[in-house]
């Protein structure tokens, strides 16, 4: 038991006139969404590293958050950190967790000792997640935040750091797959380049190809019934990141072919970064069939940054979840607030505030979507636009068979002069704007 969010009871749900900062306003686990509750829909996730790593530096100073756990770089400190994050969870009342290797424990001085060490750490949460504690949404090692990265892992010019990255890789899967994690995430933090001067693009590519194909074998070889997903990002902190967006991570996926293999965890930042909106990336993910999880967290939109803020948008939250219930839902994946504080927000309620309005967002974009969708409010149109497709006619231009060339001869035979139609794009927005 930590004592680190004294006097914090867990949030309860009391409805959207209650004036209490610390309870749900819209998250009401239990409630039924169509056929699933919140719960089941939304599958919450707290990301270790933001809320109980990050000591609150930015570019310009240094550490702003005193935590009774920094600096963490011994077992017991590590545990003292395991037992509030394990309290925030409880007190949060989220189903998962996600974390990784270097977030938990203190880099030992071996590669030995520090598979150790990851070894216990999970030892001590197996126990807290024993008899309905949170479950593992997904486990991942990172491969950036220590020098010996600086050039990349997969993709390192020094075949060394290529194998070290496997060693690190296995033992956090090994580690994922004990604690029944749902999913494997890699985010290539280091994979891409600064500079072309000095990079061979044709090999560290296939380096990254080589290893996610080694990393696919591994999990059936273990039978690790999860998910492996790759995490879109453009650049940050490499200037060009290799896994730019979800379209790029799909031509790489299908070059190595693993497009059946290897999901995606789209993150709204990224797509920010990316010059794409949220819904864009995650259309793109269903309709390519490979959306696995999302990373619930935005981006300013003017500082060109990964800020990593908690979602506050209730019109943009909607229509990221129209997009998750169009794909079907999660099936292994959920929502995880990869999302930090800002750096003036000392204090242990604000770690609870930022997620209980951030639940709360995420409920109502929910609840909006669903009811979108139960209304035909936008498939409706939709379908309607694009109704001219239906017929036997249009349908055998697409046909196999069909030619450039017949195609062209009935339109000229038939004199075609289609007429412009409108897109009704405010009555769509305005349409949206009353579901939320
Ligand atoms: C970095 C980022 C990572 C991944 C996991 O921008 O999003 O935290 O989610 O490595
Ligand atoms: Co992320």
């Amino acid at each position: 038991m930590s004592d680190y969010f004294q006097g914090v009871d867990p949030i309860a749900f009391e409805g959207p006139d209650s004036q209490n900062p610390l309870a749900f306003r819209y998250y009401n686990p239990s409630e039924m969404v169509g056929g699933k509750t919140m719960a089941e829909h939304l599958r919450f996730a707290v990301c270790y590293w933001h809320n109980f790593v990050w000591e609150g530096n930015d570019p310009f100073g240094g550490q702003t958050f005193e935590r009774p756990w920094f600096p963490a770089d011994t077992m017991e400190l590590a545990k003292l950190k395991a037992d509030a994050a394990f309290e925030m969870f409880r007190i949060l009342g989220v189903p998962y967790f996600c974390f990784h290797d270097h977030d938990v424990r203190p880099e030992g001085a071996t590669l030995a000792e520090s598979h150790a060490r990851l070894n216990e750490m999970a030892d001590y949460f197996e126990k807290k997640m024993a008899n309905g504690g949170p479950k593992l949404l997904w486990g991942t090692a990172n491969m950036f935040s220590n020098r010996r990265y600086m050039s990349g892992a997969s993709t390192n010019p020094d075949p060394d750091v290529f194998a070290y990255c496997a060693s690190v890789v296995k033992n956090c899967m090994d580690v994922t797959h004990r604690l029944n994690g749902e999913n494997y995430v890699l985010w290539g933090g280091r994979e891409g380049y600064e500079t072309l001067l000095n990079t061979d693009l044709d090999r560290e590519l296939e380096q990254m190809g080589r290893f996610l194909s080694m990393v696919v074998e591994y999990k059936h070889k273990i039978g690790f019934k999860g998910a492996i997903l790759i995490e879109p990002k453009p650049q940050e902190p490499t200037k060009h990141q290799y896994d730019y967006d979800v379209a790029t991570v799909y031509g790489f996926l299908k070059r190595f072919g693993l497009e059946d293999e290897v999901q995606v965890n789209v993150e709204q930042g990224h797509a920010i970064l990316a010059g794409h909106s949220f819904e864009h990336e995650l259309a793109m993910a269903r309709t390519l069939g490979i959306f696995g999880s999302i990373d619930m967290n935005r981006n300013d939109y003017q500082s060109g940054w990964d800020t990593d803020q908690f979602p506050n948008s209730p019109s943009e939250a909607t229509l990221a979840y129209y997009e998750v219930l169009m794909a079907g839902g999660f099936t292994t994946g959920g929502t995880n607030f990869d999302a930090k504080l800002r750096r003036q927000s000392l204090d242990a309620e604000d770690l609870i505030a930022a997620h209980v309005g951030g639940m709360d967002v995420c409920a109502r974009g929910l609840k909006a979507a669903h009811a979108m969708l139960e209304a035909d409010a936008l498939e409706g149109p939709r379908r309607a636009r694009y109704a001219g497709w239906e017929s036997d006619a249009a349908q055998g231009m697409l046909a196999k068979g069909a030619t450039l060339e017949g195609i062209a001869a009935t339109a000229e035979a038939k004199d075609l002069d289609p007429q412009p139609v409108s897109g009704a794009q405010e009555k769509l927005e305005n349409i949206v704007g009353r579901f939320i």
